[in-house]
Protein backbone atom coordinates (compact mmCIF):
# COMPACT_ATOMS: atom_id res chain seq x y z
CA UNK A 1 0.00 0.00 0.00
CA UNK A 2 0.93 3.53 -0.88
CA UNK A 3 1.40 5.57 2.24
CA UNK A 4 0.17 9.29 0.91
CA UNK A 5 0.43 12.41 2.63
CA UNK A 6 -2.58 13.85 4.53
CA UNK A 7 -3.71 17.33 4.33
CA UNK A 8 -6.57 18.98 6.47
CA UNK A 9 -8.36 22.25 6.40
CA UNK A 10 -7.90 24.63 4.08
CA UNK A 11 -4.28 24.50 4.19
CA UNK A 12 -2.45 24.95 0.58
CA UNK A 13 1.05 23.63 1.91
CA UNK A 14 2.55 20.37 2.16
CA UNK A 15 2.52 18.68 4.95
CA UNK A 16 5.50 18.81 7.02
CA UNK A 17 6.44 15.12 8.06
CA UNK A 18 8.25 12.64 6.23
CA UNK A 19 5.67 10.20 4.77
CA UNK A 20 7.96 7.89 3.11
CA UNK A 21 9.48 6.71 6.86
CA UNK A 22 5.95 5.51 7.31
CA UNK A 23 4.77 1.92 7.64
CA UNK A 24 1.18 0.64 5.89
CA UNK A 25 -0.30 1.60 9.21
CA UNK A 26 0.95 5.28 9.14
CA UNK A 27 3.58 4.54 12.24
CA UNK A 28 7.14 5.15 12.14
CA UNK A 29 9.54 4.88 14.74
CA UNK A 30 10.70 7.96 16.82
CA UNK A 31 14.30 9.07 15.10
CA UNK A 32 15.56 10.12 18.50
CA UNK A 33 19.00 10.97 17.26
CA UNK A 34 17.82 13.66 14.63
CA UNK A 35 16.43 15.85 17.49
CA UNK A 36 18.98 19.15 17.42
CA UNK A 37 19.99 20.53 20.46
CA UNK A 38 17.70 23.62 19.16
CA UNK A 39 14.61 21.59 19.11
CA UNK A 40 15.32 20.13 22.31
CA UNK A 41 15.45 23.75 23.74
CA UNK A 42 12.09 24.56 21.91
CA UNK A 43 10.47 21.74 23.55
CA UNK A 44 11.86 23.23 27.01
CA UNK A 45 10.69 26.76 26.36
CA UNK A 46 7.10 25.62 25.14
CA UNK A 47 7.36 23.10 28.14
CA UNK A 48 8.03 26.20 30.73
CA UNK A 49 5.88 28.08 29.82
CA UNK A 50 2.39 26.19 29.33
CA UNK A 51 3.50 24.69 32.70
CA UNK A 52 3.64 27.84 34.50
CA UNK A 53 -0.21 28.89 32.28
CA UNK A 54 -1.97 25.61 34.27
CA UNK A 55 -2.79 26.46 37.50
CA UNK A 56 -6.45 27.92 37.87
CA UNK A 57 -7.07 27.42 34.06
CA UNK A 58 -6.37 23.71 33.37
CA UNK A 59 -8.43 20.98 34.73
CA UNK A 60 -7.61 19.37 37.88
CA UNK A 61 -7.29 16.01 36.45
CA UNK A 62 -4.56 17.36 33.73
CA UNK A 63 -2.52 19.39 36.48
CA UNK A 64 -2.56 15.93 38.53
CA UNK A 65 -1.31 13.62 35.39
CA UNK A 66 1.20 16.16 33.99
CA UNK A 67 3.72 14.92 36.45
CA UNK A 68 3.33 11.50 34.87
CA UNK A 69 4.53 12.69 31.51
CA UNK A 70 8.10 13.81 33.03
CA UNK A 71 10.05 15.16 30.04
CA UNK A 72 10.26 18.89 31.26
CA UNK A 73 13.91 19.64 30.19
CA UNK A 74 14.49 17.49 27.08
CA UNK A 75 12.37 15.99 24.10
CA UNK A 76 11.09 12.88 25.69
CA UNK A 77 12.10 8.96 24.51
CA UNK A 78 8.46 7.62 23.70
CA UNK A 79 9.36 4.31 25.02
CA UNK A 80 10.03 6.22 28.19
CA UNK A 81 6.52 7.24 28.74
CA UNK A 82 5.26 3.74 27.49
CA UNK A 83 6.70 1.70 30.12
CA UNK A 84 4.69 4.20 32.67
CA UNK A 85 1.32 4.52 30.22
CA UNK A 86 1.22 0.93 30.12
CA UNK A 87 1.45 -0.02 33.90
CA UNK A 88 -1.57 3.07 33.88
CA UNK A 89 -3.64 2.26 31.50
CA UNK A 90 -2.63 -0.17 28.91
CA UNK A 91 -2.18 2.91 26.10
CA UNK A 92 0.88 2.87 23.76
CA UNK A 93 2.46 5.83 22.06
CA UNK A 94 3.24 5.32 18.67
CA UNK A 95 4.91 7.66 16.22
CA UNK A 96 3.83 9.29 13.12
CA UNK A 97 4.89 11.70 10.73
CA UNK A 98 2.01 13.98 10.92
CA UNK A 99 -1.89 13.46 10.35
CA UNK A 100 -2.83 10.59 9.02
CA UNK A 101 -6.10 9.66 7.68
CA UNK A 102 -9.59 9.39 9.92
CA UNK A 103 -9.78 5.89 9.60
CA UNK A 104 -6.42 4.70 10.46
CA UNK A 105 -6.31 7.50 13.40
CA UNK A 106 -9.67 5.75 14.65
CA UNK A 107 -8.05 2.58 14.11
CA UNK A 108 -5.01 2.93 16.72
CA UNK A 109 -7.44 4.92 19.09
CA UNK A 110 -9.41 1.65 19.19
CA UNK A 111 -6.64 -0.27 19.77
CA UNK A 112 -5.64 1.83 22.79
CA UNK A 113 -2.25 3.06 20.71
CA UNK A 114 -2.54 7.04 19.99
CA UNK A 115 -0.34 8.83 17.52
CA UNK A 116 2.08 10.85 18.04
CA UNK A 117 3.56 13.38 15.91
CA UNK A 118 7.62 12.98 15.60
CA UNK A 119 8.89 16.48 14.73
CA UNK A 120 8.71 19.94 16.68
CA UNK A 121 7.63 23.20 15.07
CA UNK A 122 10.45 25.79 14.55
CA UNK A 123 11.74 29.02 16.22
CA UNK A 124 9.40 31.13 14.91
CA UNK A 125 5.85 28.71 15.39
CA UNK A 126 5.97 28.53 19.32
CA UNK A 127 2.62 30.75 19.10
CA UNK A 128 1.00 29.25 16.20
CA UNK A 129 1.62 26.18 14.30
CA UNK A 130 -1.42 24.77 11.52
CA UNK A 131 -0.47 21.22 11.71
CA UNK A 132 0.06 19.30 15.03
CA UNK A 133 3.63 19.01 16.45
CA UNK A 134 4.82 16.62 18.94
CA UNK A 135 4.69 19.28 21.61
CA UNK A 136 0.83 19.36 21.17
CA UNK A 137 0.59 15.39 21.15
CA UNK A 138 2.53 15.13 24.00
CA UNK A 139 1.89 17.87 26.08
CA UNK A 140 -1.82 18.37 25.20
CA UNK A 141 -2.83 14.57 24.82
CA UNK A 142 -0.99 12.44 26.87
CA UNK A 143 -0.95 13.36 30.76
CA UNK A 144 -4.65 12.38 30.15
CA UNK A 145 -4.00 9.26 28.57
CA UNK A 146 -2.78 8.20 32.10
CA UNK A 147 -6.33 8.43 33.62
CA UNK A 148 -8.41 6.02 33.93
CA UNK A 149 -11.77 7.18 32.14
CA UNK A 150 -10.10 9.66 29.83
CA UNK A 151 -8.18 7.34 28.75
CA UNK A 152 -11.12 4.40 28.09
CA UNK A 153 -13.19 7.62 26.56
CA UNK A 154 -10.11 7.68 23.97
CA UNK A 155 -10.53 4.03 23.01
CA UNK A 156 -14.50 3.84 23.11
CA UNK A 157 -13.75 7.03 20.75
CA UNK A 158 -11.65 4.97 18.14
CA UNK A 159 -14.38 2.26 17.68
CA UNK A 160 -17.24 4.53 17.23
CA UNK A 161 -14.91 6.18 14.56
CA UNK A 162 -14.65 2.74 12.96
CA UNK A 163 -18.54 2.64 13.31
CA UNK A 164 -19.02 5.89 11.74
CA UNK A 165 -17.04 5.39 8.81
CA UNK A 166 -19.11 2.63 7.79
CA UNK A 167 -22.49 4.88 8.70
CA UNK A 168 -20.68 7.56 5.99
CA UNK A 169 -20.87 10.22 9.85
CA UNK A 170 -17.36 10.70 10.54
CA UNK A 171 -17.78 14.46 10.24
CA UNK A 172 -20.40 13.99 12.94
CA UNK A 173 -18.20 12.11 14.63
CA UNK A 174 -14.79 14.65 14.19
CA UNK A 175 -17.53 17.75 15.66
CA UNK A 176 -17.21 15.87 19.26
CA UNK A 177 -13.71 15.26 18.84
CA UNK A 178 -13.00 18.40 18.11
CA UNK A 179 -15.15 20.24 20.93
CA UNK A 180 -14.18 17.26 23.88
CA UNK A 181 -10.61 15.79 23.10
CA UNK A 182 -9.05 19.38 21.70
CA UNK A 183 -11.35 21.81 22.82
CA UNK A 184 -13.26 20.74 26.02
CA UNK A 185 -14.06 22.52 29.22
CA UNK A 186 -15.15 21.24 32.87
CA UNK A 187 -17.07 22.39 34.91
CA UNK A 188 -15.02 22.48 38.33
CA UNK A 189 -15.89 23.74 42.15
CA UNK A 190 -13.70 26.77 41.35
CA UNK A 191 -14.89 27.54 37.75
CA UNK A 192 -14.61 26.39 34.36
CA UNK A 193 -11.34 24.58 33.73
CA UNK A 194 -10.11 23.79 30.34
CA UNK A 195 -9.23 19.87 29.51
CA UNK A 196 -9.24 20.01 25.67
CA UNK A 197 -5.48 19.35 24.09
CA UNK A 198 -5.96 22.14 21.43
CA UNK A 199 -5.82 24.92 24.27
CA UNK A 200 -3.68 23.04 26.72
CA UNK A 201 -0.78 22.94 24.42
CA UNK A 202 -1.84 26.94 23.27
CA UNK A 203 -0.30 29.82 25.13
CA UNK A 204 -2.96 31.76 24.14
CA UNK A 205 -6.34 30.22 23.98
CA UNK A 206 -5.75 28.65 27.27
CA UNK A 207 -6.83 31.80 29.21
CA UNK A 208 -9.01 32.95 26.69
CA UNK A 209 -11.23 29.57 26.57
CA UNK A 210 -11.68 30.05 30.44
CA UNK A 211 -11.66 33.74 31.13
CA UNK A 212 -12.67 35.83 27.82
CA UNK A 213 -16.03 37.43 27.56
CA UNK A 214 -15.82 36.65 23.82
CA UNK A 215 -16.93 32.93 23.34
CA UNK A 216 -19.98 31.35 24.19
CA UNK A 217 -19.81 28.39 26.72
CA UNK A 218 -22.64 25.81 26.42
CA UNK A 219 -23.08 23.17 28.36
CA UNK A 220 -21.96 19.52 26.33
CA UNK A 221 -25.00 18.40 24.80
CA UNK A 222 -24.45 15.40 22.36
CA UNK A 223 -26.78 16.47 19.32
CA UNK A 224 -25.94 20.28 19.91
CA UNK A 225 -22.21 19.88 19.53
CA UNK A 226 -22.53 17.50 16.48
CA UNK A 227 -24.17 20.02 14.34
CA UNK A 228 -22.02 22.66 15.38
CA UNK A 229 -19.41 23.70 12.63
CA UNK A 230 -15.60 24.29 13.99
CA UNK A 231 -12.76 26.94 12.79
CA UNK A 232 -9.26 25.38 12.78
CA UNK A 233 -7.78 28.84 12.39
CA UNK A 234 -9.10 31.00 15.13
CA UNK A 235 -9.58 30.54 18.97
CA UNK A 236 -12.89 28.83 19.65
CA UNK A 237 -16.42 30.76 19.23
CA UNK A 238 -18.29 28.07 21.41
CA UNK A 239 -16.71 25.84 24.28
CA UNK A 240 -18.44 22.86 25.09
CA UNK A 241 -18.58 22.46 29.10
CA UNK A 242 -19.01 19.04 31.06
CA UNK A 243 -19.46 18.00 34.95
CA UNK A 244 -16.58 15.26 34.68
CA UNK A 245 -14.82 13.41 32.68
CA UNK A 246 -17.19 10.32 33.27
CA UNK A 247 -19.68 11.87 31.54
CA UNK A 248 -17.81 11.47 28.40
CA UNK A 249 -17.85 7.76 28.79
CA UNK A 250 -21.22 7.50 29.71
CA UNK A 251 -21.73 9.75 26.46
CA UNK A 252 -19.86 7.11 24.29
CA UNK A 253 -21.55 3.89 25.89
CA UNK A 254 -24.83 5.36 23.57
CA UNK A 255 -25.62 3.40 20.23
CA UNK A 256 -24.79 6.80 17.62
CA UNK A 257 -26.75 5.27 14.67
CA UNK A 258 -29.94 6.64 15.48
CA UNK A 259 -28.45 9.80 16.38
CA UNK A 260 -26.56 9.96 13.31
CA UNK A 261 -30.03 9.40 11.06
CA UNK A 262 -31.82 11.83 13.23
CA UNK A 263 -28.68 14.62 13.13
CA UNK A 264 -28.74 14.40 8.74
CA UNK A 265 -32.38 15.81 8.67
CA UNK A 266 -31.41 18.68 11.17
CA UNK A 267 -29.60 22.02 9.85
CA UNK A 268 -25.58 22.88 10.75
CA UNK A 269 -24.86 25.28 13.01
CA UNK A 270 -22.02 28.03 12.69
CA UNK A 271 -19.12 27.92 15.26
CA UNK A 272 -20.48 31.80 16.52
CA UNK A 273 -24.29 30.71 16.40
CA UNK A 274 -26.66 31.00 19.80
CA UNK A 275 -29.82 29.48 19.35
CA UNK A 276 -32.89 30.95 21.21
CA UNK A 277 -33.24 29.91 24.69
CA UNK A 278 -29.51 29.20 24.99
CA UNK A 279 -27.42 30.63 27.96
CA UNK A 280 -24.09 30.77 27.68
CA UNK A 281 -22.44 29.87 30.86
CA UNK A 282 -20.78 32.68 32.77
CA UNK A 283 -16.93 32.57 33.92
N1 LIG B 1 -4.01 12.23 12.72
N2 LIG B 1 -1.94 12.23 13.69
C1 LIG B 1 -3.22 12.58 13.73
N3 LIG B 1 -3.70 13.26 14.81
C2 LIG B 1 -5.00 13.62 14.87
O1 LIG B 1 -5.43 14.24 15.86
C3 LIG B 1 -5.86 13.28 13.83
C4 LIG B 1 -5.32 12.56 12.75
N4 LIG B 1 -6.13 12.21 11.72
C5 LIG B 1 -7.54 12.50 11.75
C6 LIG B 1 -7.97 13.32 12.88
N5 LIG B 1 -7.18 13.64 13.83
C7 LIG B 1 -9.38 13.85 12.93
O2 LIG B 1 -10.08 13.59 11.78
C8 LIG B 1 -10.18 13.33 14.12
O3 LIG B 1 -11.28 14.13 14.29
C9 LIG B 1 -10.78 12.04 13.93
FE1 LIG C 1 -4.80 17.08 18.97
Amino acid sequence: MEVRPVVYGQSSRPPRGDYSRAASDYTCTQNYAAYTEVEHATWRQLYARQRALLPGRASSDFIACLPLLGASERIPHFEDINTRLQAATGWQLVGVPGLIPEVDFFRLLSQRRFPVTDWIRTRDELDYIVEPDIFHDLFGHVPLLFHPVLADYMQAYGAGGLKAADLGATELLARLYWYTIEFGLVREADGIKAYGAGILSSAGELAYSVTSPIPQRLPLQLERTMRTRYRIDDYQHTYFVIDDLQQLLDFASSDFAPLYDRLRQLPEIAADERLPGEASIPV
